[in-house]
């Protein structure tokens, strides 16, 4: 049967970026929707009615919603090239990890590039905390999934980008050589996997792009 894969998301977006690489890493086409999140399609509205986010996979006319859940889905239906451990305790290890990513560390993140002052300060902290926390769960290893890519990678990975638009706007090195030598190697070397480099955002558009919303979200603090 004709598989047909549809993503509702955003060239910025690192939740919607996610969803593609594991896409692509599983060998599946897709197209993607890009969406105005000023002005939402009616598509996105009705099929995720509860958060009104991207990114949306709608895989043969049904809707999943939630990158986390979306890469499991992948996951799942795409079993060639596995994302999760096999065994409970490994796979749960990375769940735990990706949760730790998107609760803890990512709105930290986000802080820095919609705050200043002494709030920015406080979440360039804690993200330095969270780098290093990362970091001792990397270890030695290429990647978060071991010898190759993985659901944490994945997570973690298209944060990155996102990372050192934080480190401009903040002023402050958060992937460093020196404090974070695994990470640091670890980001060149995911950016650069083929199923990868196609998807992550160019850095200066990007820039500008985490630049007018810093803007916009300042002006909305005030
Ligand atoms: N937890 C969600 C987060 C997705 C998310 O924050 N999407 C943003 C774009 S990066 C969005 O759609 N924002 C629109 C809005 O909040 O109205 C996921 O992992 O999919």
């Amino acid at each position: 049967m004709e598989e047909e894969v549809k993503v509702l998301g955003l060239w910025a977006s690192p939740f919607s970026v996610r969803v593609q690489i594991a896409l692509d890493l599983k060998g599946i086409n897709h197209t993607l929707y890009e969406e105005d999140l000023i002005n939402k399609s009616q598509l996105l509205l009705q099929s995720n009615p509860v958060h009104k986010k991207i990114p949306v996979l709608i895989h043969n006319g049904k809707a999943i919603s939630e990158s986390l859940i979306i890469l499991q889905y992948i996951d799942e239906t795409w079993p060639v090239v596995p994302l999760l451990p096999k065994h409970p305790y490994e796979r749960v290890v990375a769940l735990f990890w990706a949760a730790f990513i998107d609760d803890k560390f990512s709105p930290n993140l986000r802080d820095i590039h919609r705050t200043q002052g002494e709030k920015q300060e406080k979440s360039i902290k804690e993200t330095m905390a969270n780098m290093l926390v990362l970091e001792e769960a990397l270890k030695e290893r290429p990647f978060f999934g071991g010898e190759s890519v993985g659901y944490v990678d994945i997570v973690l990975g298209c944060l990155a980008i996102w990372i050192q638009v934080c480190e401009e706007i903040g002023g402050v090195k958060l992937i460093d050589p020196h404090s974070t030598p695994f990470l640091h190697v670890w980001f060149e070397r995911f950016r650069n996997l083929n199923c990868v480099k196609k998807w992550l955002p160019d850095f200066d558009k990007l820039l500008s792009y985490g630049y007018m919303f810093r803007n916009y979200f300042l002006q909305q603090a005030n």
